[in-house]
Protein backbone atom coordinates (compact mmCIF):
# COMPACT_ATOMS: atom_id res chain seq x y z
CA UNK A 1 0.00 0.00 0.00
CA UNK A 2 1.09 3.21 -0.40
CA UNK A 3 1.54 5.29 2.71
CA UNK A 4 -1.66 7.24 3.10
CA UNK A 5 -4.01 4.08 2.26
CA UNK A 6 -1.91 2.35 5.08
CA UNK A 7 -2.14 5.67 7.14
CA UNK A 8 -5.46 6.02 6.37
CA UNK A 9 -6.73 1.80 7.13
CA UNK A 10 -4.28 2.65 10.70
CA UNK A 11 -7.05 5.52 11.69
CA UNK A 12 -10.08 2.89 11.24
CA UNK A 13 -9.04 -0.09 12.87
CA UNK A 14 -6.03 0.01 15.08
CA UNK A 15 -3.29 -2.32 16.18
CA UNK A 16 -4.10 -3.68 19.55
CA UNK A 17 -1.31 -2.07 21.83
CA UNK A 18 -2.31 -4.63 24.74
CA UNK A 19 0.65 -6.96 22.64
CA UNK A 20 3.21 -4.51 23.26
CA UNK A 21 2.11 -4.50 27.12
CA UNK A 22 3.03 -5.68 30.61
CA UNK A 23 0.95 -6.37 33.48
CA UNK A 24 2.03 -5.69 36.28
CA UNK A 25 0.10 -7.05 39.52
CA UNK A 26 0.13 -5.14 42.96
CA UNK A 27 -0.55 -8.19 45.28
CA UNK A 28 2.13 -7.83 48.00
CA UNK A 29 -0.83 -6.24 50.40
CA UNK A 30 -2.54 -7.89 53.46
CA UNK A 31 -5.86 -6.30 53.23
CA UNK A 32 -6.11 -6.38 57.55
CA UNK A 33 -9.58 -5.38 57.21
CA UNK A 34 -10.50 -8.62 56.03
CA UNK A 35 -9.40 -9.96 59.81
CA UNK A 36 -9.29 -13.20 59.87
CA UNK A 37 -9.44 -14.56 56.65
CA UNK A 38 -6.05 -12.77 55.59
CA UNK A 39 -4.47 -13.84 58.55
CA UNK A 40 -2.84 -16.77 56.80
CA UNK A 41 -3.61 -15.78 53.11
CA UNK A 42 -2.86 -12.16 51.55
CA UNK A 43 -6.02 -10.47 50.08
CA UNK A 44 -5.98 -11.52 46.85
CA UNK A 45 -5.81 -15.33 47.51
CA UNK A 46 -8.72 -14.68 48.98
CA UNK A 47 -11.77 -17.15 47.46
CA UNK A 48 -14.25 -14.93 45.51
CA UNK A 49 -17.48 -15.82 44.08
CA UNK A 50 -17.49 -19.70 44.11
CA UNK A 51 -14.79 -20.45 41.88
CA UNK A 52 -12.12 -17.87 41.79
CA UNK A 53 -9.90 -15.64 43.96
CA UNK A 54 -9.94 -11.83 43.99
CA UNK A 55 -6.63 -12.11 42.20
CA UNK A 56 -8.81 -13.99 38.82
CA UNK A 57 -10.28 -10.34 37.73
CA UNK A 58 -7.52 -8.20 37.33
CA UNK A 59 -5.56 -11.15 36.01
CA UNK A 60 -8.42 -12.00 34.02
CA UNK A 61 -9.11 -8.94 32.52
CA UNK A 62 -5.02 -8.35 31.41
CA UNK A 63 -5.89 -11.77 29.48
CA UNK A 64 -9.11 -10.98 27.95
CA UNK A 65 -7.64 -7.62 27.12
CA UNK A 66 -4.62 -9.60 24.88
CA UNK A 67 -2.16 -8.43 27.50
CA UNK A 68 0.41 -11.85 27.33
CA UNK A 69 3.58 -10.77 29.52
CA UNK A 70 2.33 -10.54 33.23
CA UNK A 71 3.93 -9.93 36.85
CA UNK A 72 3.06 -10.44 40.00
CA UNK A 73 4.54 -8.98 43.31
CA UNK A 74 3.73 -10.93 46.29
CA UNK A 75 5.06 -10.00 49.85
CA UNK A 76 2.51 -10.74 52.60
CA UNK A 77 1.46 -14.31 53.37
CA UNK A 78 2.51 -15.63 49.85
CA UNK A 79 2.31 -19.43 50.06
CA UNK A 80 -1.53 -19.93 48.94
CA UNK A 81 -1.25 -17.30 46.48
CA UNK A 82 1.63 -18.97 44.38
CA UNK A 83 0.15 -22.00 44.69
CA UNK A 84 -2.59 -20.75 43.40
CA UNK A 85 -0.88 -18.73 40.31
CA UNK A 86 1.38 -22.27 39.97
CA UNK A 87 -1.63 -23.89 39.30
CA UNK A 88 -4.35 -21.85 37.26
CA UNK A 89 -1.86 -19.56 35.54
CA UNK A 90 0.36 -21.78 34.10
CA UNK A 91 -0.09 -21.72 30.24
CA UNK A 92 1.62 -18.82 28.91
CA UNK A 93 4.47 -19.99 26.68
CA UNK A 94 7.55 -18.34 25.76
CA UNK A 95 7.86 -19.47 22.25
CA UNK A 96 4.71 -17.27 21.78
CA UNK A 97 6.22 -14.41 23.25
CA UNK A 98 4.34 -14.62 26.23
CA UNK A 99 5.51 -15.01 30.25
CA UNK A 100 4.28 -14.98 33.53
CA UNK A 101 6.08 -13.91 36.46
CA UNK A 102 5.49 -14.62 40.23
CA UNK A 103 7.95 -12.11 41.76
CA UNK A 104 8.45 -12.23 45.68
CA UNK A 105 10.09 -9.82 47.37
CA UNK A 106 13.24 -11.42 47.44
CA UNK A 107 15.96 -8.97 48.85
CA UNK A 108 17.36 -8.81 44.75
CA UNK A 109 18.24 -5.08 45.39
CA UNK A 110 19.61 -4.63 48.71
CA UNK A 111 19.71 -7.67 51.56
CA UNK A 112 18.20 -5.98 53.74
CA UNK A 113 15.50 -4.61 52.11
CA UNK A 114 11.37 -6.38 50.99
CA UNK A 115 9.16 -4.38 49.09
CA UNK A 116 8.80 -0.90 50.89
CA UNK A 117 6.13 0.89 48.82
CA UNK A 118 4.15 -0.17 45.45
CA UNK A 119 6.43 1.64 43.46
CA UNK A 120 9.49 -0.74 45.18
CA UNK A 121 7.56 -3.20 44.17
CA UNK A 122 8.05 -2.35 40.45
CA UNK A 123 11.74 -1.21 41.21
CA UNK A 124 13.22 -4.25 42.21
CA UNK A 125 12.22 -5.74 39.25
CA UNK A 126 13.12 -3.56 37.16
CA UNK A 127 15.86 -5.65 35.41
CA UNK A 128 13.50 -8.42 34.86
CA UNK A 129 10.76 -6.13 32.92
CA UNK A 130 13.18 -4.37 30.87
CA UNK A 131 14.67 -8.30 29.87
CA UNK A 132 11.07 -8.58 28.14
CA UNK A 133 10.96 -5.16 27.02
CA UNK A 134 7.73 -3.87 26.64
CA UNK A 135 6.95 -0.75 25.44
CA UNK A 136 4.12 -0.02 27.71
CA UNK A 137 3.44 -1.04 31.87
CA UNK A 138 -0.26 -1.51 32.82
CA UNK A 139 0.17 -1.15 36.62
CA UNK A 140 -2.61 -2.98 38.31
CA UNK A 141 -3.60 -3.71 42.13
CA UNK A 142 -4.21 -7.72 42.67
CA UNK A 143 -7.30 -7.02 45.06
CA UNK A 144 -10.30 -5.54 43.30
CA UNK A 145 -13.37 -7.20 41.96
CA UNK A 146 -14.20 -5.60 38.42
CA UNK A 147 -13.72 -6.09 34.64
CA UNK A 148 -12.12 -3.81 32.39
CA UNK A 149 -10.30 -3.47 29.19
CA UNK A 150 -6.94 -2.17 29.45
CA UNK A 151 -6.70 -2.31 25.31
CA UNK A 152 -8.93 0.89 25.84
CA UNK A 153 -7.15 2.47 28.61
CA UNK A 154 -3.78 1.94 26.04
CA UNK A 155 -5.61 3.53 23.37
CA UNK A 156 -6.51 6.98 25.34
CA UNK A 157 -2.77 6.64 27.09
CA UNK A 158 -1.13 7.11 23.22
CA UNK A 159 -3.81 8.83 21.92
CA UNK A 160 -3.40 11.95 24.55
CA UNK A 161 0.36 11.83 24.87
CA UNK A 162 0.18 11.58 28.58
CA UNK A 163 3.01 10.42 30.61
CA UNK A 164 0.77 8.40 32.77
CA UNK A 165 -2.98 7.27 32.49
CA UNK A 166 -4.66 6.97 35.71
CA UNK A 167 -8.10 4.09 36.07
CA UNK A 168 -10.15 6.36 38.26
CA UNK A 169 -14.05 6.46 38.85
CA UNK A 170 -16.45 8.51 41.03
CA UNK A 171 -17.54 7.55 44.65
CA UNK A 172 -19.22 8.91 47.76
CA UNK A 173 -17.00 11.46 49.95
CA UNK A 174 -16.80 9.54 52.75
CA UNK A 175 -15.27 6.67 51.04
CA UNK A 176 -13.15 8.73 48.95
CA UNK A 177 -10.86 9.54 52.40
CA UNK A 178 -10.12 5.39 51.23
CA UNK A 179 -8.25 6.62 48.09
CA UNK A 180 -6.04 8.78 46.19
CA UNK A 181 -8.44 11.62 44.93
CA UNK A 182 -8.09 14.15 41.90
CA UNK A 183 -9.03 16.54 39.69
CA UNK A 184 -9.60 17.01 36.34
CA UNK A 185 -10.22 19.20 33.32
CA UNK A 186 -12.15 18.74 30.27
CA UNK A 187 -9.77 17.04 28.75
CA UNK A 188 -9.20 14.97 32.05
CA UNK A 189 -5.85 15.69 32.07
CA UNK A 190 -5.48 15.53 36.15
CA UNK A 191 -4.96 18.84 37.95
CA UNK A 192 -4.11 17.97 41.15
CA UNK A 193 -4.24 14.26 43.23
CA UNK A 194 -4.47 14.05 47.06
CA UNK A 195 -3.60 10.43 48.27
CA UNK A 196 -6.34 9.60 50.67
CA UNK A 197 -7.13 13.20 52.23
CA UNK A 198 -9.04 13.60 55.07
CA UNK A 199 -11.85 16.15 53.47
CA UNK A 200 -11.92 14.53 49.69
CA UNK A 201 -12.17 17.73 47.04
CA UNK A 202 -15.71 17.15 45.10
CA UNK A 203 -15.87 17.09 41.59
CA UNK A 204 -17.25 20.32 40.19
CA UNK A 205 -20.66 20.78 40.57
CA UNK A 206 -21.35 18.09 43.42
CA UNK A 207 -21.29 18.42 47.10
CA UNK A 208 -20.59 14.43 47.85
CA UNK A 209 -19.03 12.76 44.71
CA UNK A 210 -15.24 12.70 44.43
CA UNK A 211 -13.11 11.47 41.55
CA UNK A 212 -11.14 8.73 42.77
CA UNK A 213 -7.94 6.58 41.48
CA UNK A 214 -8.37 2.83 41.13
CA UNK A 215 -4.76 1.89 42.02
CA UNK A 216 -4.16 1.41 37.80
CA UNK A 217 -1.99 2.95 35.98
CA UNK A 218 -0.34 2.83 32.50
CA UNK A 219 3.13 4.15 31.68
CA UNK A 220 5.56 3.97 28.58
CA UNK A 221 8.21 1.61 30.38
CA UNK A 222 11.05 3.98 29.25
CA UNK A 223 9.22 6.67 31.14
CA UNK A 224 8.49 4.57 34.18
CA UNK A 225 11.66 3.61 34.59
CA UNK A 226 13.07 6.83 34.85
CA UNK A 227 10.49 7.86 37.14
CA UNK A 228 10.91 4.66 40.05
CA UNK A 229 14.50 5.59 39.51
CA UNK A 230 14.64 9.14 40.48
CA UNK A 231 11.84 8.38 43.04
CA UNK A 232 14.56 5.52 44.42
CA UNK A 233 17.12 8.57 45.02
CA UNK A 234 14.66 10.83 46.67
CA UNK A 235 15.56 10.97 50.12
CA UNK A 236 12.08 10.38 52.38
CA UNK A 237 10.40 8.85 49.64
CA UNK A 238 7.88 6.25 50.71
CA UNK A 239 8.23 4.61 47.06
CA UNK A 240 4.61 4.62 46.97
CA UNK A 241 2.62 5.41 43.66
CA UNK A 242 -0.41 6.98 45.46
CA UNK A 243 2.13 8.78 47.88
CA UNK A 244 4.98 9.56 45.68
CA UNK A 245 4.78 9.01 42.03
CA UNK A 246 1.45 9.92 40.78
CA UNK A 247 1.75 13.45 42.70
CA UNK A 248 4.75 13.90 41.30
CA UNK A 249 3.56 13.24 37.66
CA UNK A 250 0.84 15.34 38.04
CA UNK A 251 2.80 18.46 38.93
CA UNK A 252 5.93 18.01 36.73
CA UNK A 253 4.29 15.80 33.26
CA UNK A 254 1.23 15.44 32.13
CA UNK A 255 -1.17 12.70 34.05
CA UNK A 256 -4.45 11.31 32.17
CA UNK A 257 -7.67 10.50 33.92
CA UNK A 258 -9.36 7.47 32.13
CA UNK A 259 -12.81 6.59 33.45
CA UNK A 260 -14.31 3.54 34.13
CA UNK A 261 -17.71 2.79 33.06
CA UNK A 262 -19.41 0.59 31.41
CA UNK A 263 -17.71 1.03 27.87
CA UNK A 264 -14.65 -0.61 29.78
CA UNK A 265 -15.91 -3.66 28.82
CA UNK A 266 -17.28 -3.87 25.50
CA UNK A 267 -18.98 -7.13 25.78
CA UNK A 268 -20.26 -7.17 29.03
CA UNK A 269 -24.07 -7.55 29.67
CA UNK A 270 -23.76 -5.86 32.99
CA UNK A 271 -25.95 -2.71 33.29
CA UNK A 272 -23.90 -0.53 35.58
CA UNK A 273 -20.14 -0.46 35.55
CA UNK A 274 -19.17 -2.36 38.42
CA UNK A 275 -16.02 -2.40 41.14
CA UNK A 276 -15.92 -3.41 43.99
CA UNK A 277 -12.86 -3.09 47.04
CA UNK A 278 -13.92 -6.23 49.41
CA UNK A 279 -11.38 -4.54 51.95
CA UNK A 280 -13.59 -5.38 54.82
CA UNK A 281 -15.91 -8.51 56.08
CA UNK A 282 -19.33 -6.64 55.41
CA UNK A 283 -18.43 -5.91 51.73
CA UNK A 284 -16.93 -8.93 50.86
CA UNK A 285 -20.48 -10.66 51.87
CA UNK A 286 -22.43 -8.32 50.41
CA UNK A 287 -20.60 -8.55 47.43
CA UNK A 288 -20.70 -12.79 47.30
CA UNK A 289 -24.32 -12.86 48.04
CA UNK A 290 -25.27 -10.22 45.56
CA UNK A 291 -24.34 -13.02 43.38
CA UNK A 292 -27.11 -14.85 44.67
CA UNK A 293 -29.56 -11.65 43.58
CA UNK A 294 -32.30 -12.40 40.64
CA UNK A 295 -29.68 -10.25 38.01
CA UNK A 296 -26.57 -9.63 40.05
CA UNK A 297 -24.28 -6.53 39.22
CA UNK A 298 -21.56 -8.27 38.31
CA UNK A 299 -22.11 -11.09 35.44
CA UNK A 300 -20.17 -14.24 36.35
CA UNK A 301 -21.69 -15.88 33.08
CA UNK A 302 -20.53 -13.52 30.00
CA UNK A 303 -18.51 -15.85 27.45
CA UNK A 304 -16.87 -12.83 26.17
CA UNK A 305 -15.19 -11.57 29.17
CA UNK A 306 -14.57 -15.25 31.10
CA UNK A 307 -13.03 -15.05 34.88
CA UNK A 308 -10.38 -17.23 34.35
CA UNK A 309 -8.74 -19.26 37.73
CA UNK A 310 -7.35 -22.89 38.86
CA UNK A 311 -10.26 -25.26 39.69
CA UNK A 312 -10.19 -28.63 41.08
CA UNK A 313 -11.46 -31.47 39.17
CA UNK A 314 -15.05 -32.19 41.49
CA UNK A 315 -17.66 -34.30 40.85
CA UNK A 316 -21.38 -32.35 40.16
CA UNK A 317 -22.85 -30.55 42.88
CA UNK A 318 -25.07 -33.49 44.40
CA UNK A 319 -28.95 -32.55 46.25
CA UNK A 320 -30.14 -35.36 47.88
CA UNK A 321 -33.07 -36.60 50.24
CA UNK A 322 -31.54 -38.21 53.69
CA UNK A 323 -32.58 -41.67 54.89
CA UNK A 324 -36.06 -39.71 56.65
CA UNK A 325 -37.07 -38.16 52.90
CA UNK A 326 -35.85 -34.82 54.39
CA UNK A 327 -35.50 -32.68 51.08
CA UNK A 328 -31.49 -31.39 50.08
CA UNK A 329 -32.71 -27.89 48.65
CA UNK A 330 -31.41 -24.41 47.65
CA UNK A 331 -33.43 -21.64 46.61
CA UNK A 332 -31.72 -18.53 45.46
CA UNK A 333 -27.97 -20.09 45.63
CA UNK A 334 -24.96 -20.98 44.22
CA UNK A 335 -23.38 -24.30 44.91
CA UNK A 336 -20.36 -25.42 43.48
CA UNK A 337 -18.76 -28.56 42.26
CA UNK A 338 -17.72 -31.06 44.45
CA UNK A 339 -20.75 -30.15 46.99
CA UNK A 340 -23.51 -32.40 49.00
CA UNK A 341 -26.67 -31.01 50.48
CA UNK A 342 -27.81 -33.31 52.27
CA UNK A 343 -31.11 -33.26 53.90
CA UNK A 344 -30.38 -29.50 54.35
CA UNK A 345 -31.98 -26.74 53.10
CA UNK A 346 -29.87 -23.12 51.86
CA UNK A 347 -31.36 -20.00 50.77
CA UNK A 348 -29.26 -17.09 49.38
CA UNK A 349 -25.60 -19.14 49.72
CA UNK A 350 -22.67 -18.95 48.22
CA UNK A 351 -21.20 -22.81 48.63
CA UNK A 352 -17.52 -23.05 47.58
CA UNK A 353 -15.71 -26.47 45.73
CA UNK A 354 -16.51 -29.56 48.18
CA UNK A 355 -18.75 -28.17 51.11
CA UNK A 356 -20.93 -30.79 52.99
CA UNK A 357 -24.00 -30.07 54.46
CA UNK A 358 -26.01 -32.33 56.77
CA UNK A 359 -30.00 -33.34 57.75
CA UNK A 360 -31.78 -30.71 59.57
CA UNK A 361 -29.37 -28.45 59.15
CA UNK A 362 -30.71 -24.74 57.23
CA UNK A 363 -27.81 -22.39 56.10
CA UNK A 364 -29.21 -18.64 54.80
CA UNK A 365 -27.01 -15.59 54.06
CA UNK A 366 -23.74 -17.37 53.76
CA UNK A 367 -20.80 -17.70 52.32
CA UNK A 368 -19.70 -21.33 52.12
CA UNK A 369 -15.69 -21.29 51.46
CA UNK A 370 -13.88 -24.33 49.88
CA UNK A 371 -14.39 -27.85 52.40
CA UNK A 372 -16.59 -26.42 54.98
CA UNK A 373 -18.62 -29.27 56.59
CA UNK A 374 -21.76 -28.50 58.65
CA UNK A 375 -22.67 -31.17 60.67
CA UNK A 376 -26.49 -32.07 61.72
CA UNK A 377 -29.01 -29.48 62.62
CA UNK A 378 -27.01 -27.01 62.65
CA UNK A 379 -28.35 -23.36 61.76
CA UNK A 380 -26.46 -20.65 60.05
CA UNK A 381 -27.77 -17.64 58.96
CA UNK A 382 -25.38 -14.15 57.98
CA UNK A 383 -21.73 -15.69 58.25
CA UNK A 384 -19.05 -16.12 56.49
CA UNK A 385 -17.32 -19.46 57.26
CA UNK A 386 -13.48 -19.87 56.28
CA UNK A 387 -12.09 -23.40 54.72
CA UNK A 388 -12.31 -26.39 55.92
CA UNK A 389 -13.65 -25.16 58.54
CA UNK A 390 -15.59 -27.84 60.61
CA UNK A 391 -19.30 -26.58 62.01
CA UNK A 392 -20.29 -28.62 64.80
CA UNK A 393 -23.92 -30.41 65.70
CA UNK A 394 -26.42 -28.59 66.69
CA UNK A 395 -24.51 -25.01 66.31
CA UNK A 396 -26.85 -21.70 66.36
CA UNK A 397 -25.35 -18.58 64.69
CA UNK A 398 -27.20 -15.58 63.69
CA UNK A 399 -29.56 -15.35 66.32
CA UNK A 400 -28.39 -14.12 69.63
CA UNK A 401 -26.10 -11.26 68.58
CA UNK A 402 -24.26 -11.29 71.76
CA UNK A 403 -23.35 -14.51 71.62
CA UNK A 404 -22.06 -14.43 68.35
CA UNK A 405 -20.19 -11.17 69.07
CA UNK A 406 -18.65 -13.44 72.13
CA UNK A 407 -17.79 -16.31 70.08
CA UNK A 408 -16.63 -15.24 66.88
CA UNK A 409 -16.09 -11.95 64.79
CA UNK A 410 -19.09 -10.11 64.62
CA UNK A 411 -19.14 -7.31 61.96
CA UNK A 412 -20.50 -4.47 61.60
CA UNK A 413 -23.70 -5.59 59.45
CA UNK A 414 -24.06 -8.13 61.87
CA UNK A 415 -22.38 -10.77 59.56
CA UNK A 416 -19.99 -13.56 61.59
CA UNK A 417 -16.95 -14.84 60.61
CA UNK A 418 -16.16 -18.67 61.87
CA UNK A 419 -12.78 -19.75 62.05
CA UNK A 420 -11.56 -23.24 62.78
CA UNK A 421 -9.89 -21.51 66.00
CA UNK A 422 -12.89 -20.16 66.86
CA UNK A 423 -15.17 -23.14 66.61
CA UNK A 424 -12.22 -25.20 68.71
CA UNK A 425 -12.25 -22.50 71.34
CA UNK A 426 -16.10 -23.42 71.69
CA UNK A 427 -14.78 -27.38 72.87
CA UNK A 428 -12.92 -25.11 75.83
P1 LIG B 1 -4.19 1.49 48.58
O1 LIG B 1 -5.21 0.51 48.15
O2 LIG B 1 -4.20 1.91 50.01
O3 LIG B 1 -4.21 2.79 47.63
P2 LIG B 1 -1.85 -0.10 48.73
O4 LIG B 1 -2.15 -0.57 50.11
O5 LIG B 1 -0.50 0.45 48.49
O6 LIG B 1 -2.78 1.00 48.20
O7 LIG B 1 -2.15 -1.33 47.76
C1 LIG B 1 -2.21 -1.26 46.35
C2 LIG B 1 -1.96 -2.64 45.80
O8 LIG B 1 -0.61 -2.98 45.98
C3 LIG B 1 -2.73 -3.75 46.48
O9 LIG B 1 -3.13 -4.66 45.48
C4 LIG B 1 -1.74 -4.41 47.42
O10 LIG B 1 -2.00 -5.78 47.57
C5 LIG B 1 -0.45 -4.16 46.73
N1 LIG B 1 0.70 -3.91 47.59
C6 LIG B 1 0.76 -3.10 48.69
N2 LIG B 1 1.99 -3.09 49.20
C7 LIG B 1 2.73 -3.90 48.41
C8 LIG B 1 4.10 -4.32 48.42
N3 LIG B 1 4.94 -3.87 49.32
N4 LIG B 1 4.51 -5.18 47.46
C9 LIG B 1 3.67 -5.62 46.52
N5 LIG B 1 2.39 -5.28 46.46
C10 LIG B 1 1.92 -4.42 47.39
C11 LIG B 1 -3.94 2.66 46.22
C12 LIG B 1 -3.55 4.02 45.67
C13 LIG B 1 -4.72 4.99 45.79
C14 LIG B 1 -5.92 4.38 45.07
C15 LIG B 1 -6.23 3.01 45.67
C16 LIG B 1 -7.35 2.32 44.93
O11 LIG B 1 -2.41 4.51 46.37
O12 LIG B 1 -4.39 6.24 45.22
O13 LIG B 1 -7.03 5.23 45.20
O14 LIG B 1 -5.08 2.17 45.57
O15 LIG B 1 -7.70 1.16 45.63
P1 LIG C 1 -5.92 -21.33 50.87
O1 LIG C 1 -5.73 -19.86 50.99
O2 LIG C 1 -5.36 -21.90 49.62
O3 LIG C 1 -7.26 -21.79 51.23
P2 LIG C 1 -5.34 -22.39 53.39
O4 LIG C 1 -6.47 -21.65 53.98
O5 LIG C 1 -5.38 -23.88 53.43
O6 LIG C 1 -5.00 -21.96 51.91
O7 LIG C 1 -4.03 -21.88 54.04
C1 LIG C 1 -3.45 -20.63 53.78
C2 LIG C 1 -2.01 -20.71 54.17
O8 LIG C 1 -1.87 -21.04 55.54
C3 LIG C 1 -1.28 -21.79 53.42
O9 LIG C 1 -0.02 -21.24 53.14
C4 LIG C 1 -1.21 -22.96 54.36
O10 LIG C 1 -0.03 -23.70 54.16
C5 LIG C 1 -1.20 -22.27 55.70
N1 LIG C 1 -1.98 -22.98 56.70
C6 LIG C 1 -3.09 -23.72 56.51
N2 LIG C 1 -3.58 -24.19 57.67
C7 LIG C 1 -2.76 -23.72 58.63
C8 LIG C 1 -2.73 -23.84 60.07
N3 LIG C 1 -3.66 -24.53 60.74
N4 LIG C 1 -1.75 -23.20 60.72
C9 LIG C 1 -0.82 -22.49 60.06
N5 LIG C 1 -0.79 -22.35 58.73
C10 LIG C 1 -1.73 -22.96 58.02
Amino acid sequence: FPATRADSARSIVKAPLARHAMAYVLAGGRGSRLMELTDRRAKPAVYFGGKSRIIDFALSNALNSGIRRIGVATQYKAHSLIRHLQRGWNFFRPERNESFDILPASQRVSEDLWYEGTADAVYQNLDIIEDYDPKYMVILAGDHIYKMDYELMLQQHVDSGADVTIGCLEVSKQEATGFGVMHVDADNRVLSFVEKPKDPPTMPGSDDRCLASMGIYVFETRFLAEQLCRDAAEPGSSRDFGKDIIPYIVKHGKAVAHHFSRSCVRSTAEAEPYWRDVGTVDAYAEANLDLTDLVPGLDLYDQNWPIWTYSEITPPAKFVHDEEGRRGQAISSLVSGGCIVSGASLKRALLFTGVRINSFSSVENAVLLPYVDVARSARLTNVVVDRGVRIPNGLVVGEDPELDAARFRRCASGVCLITQAMIDRLKD
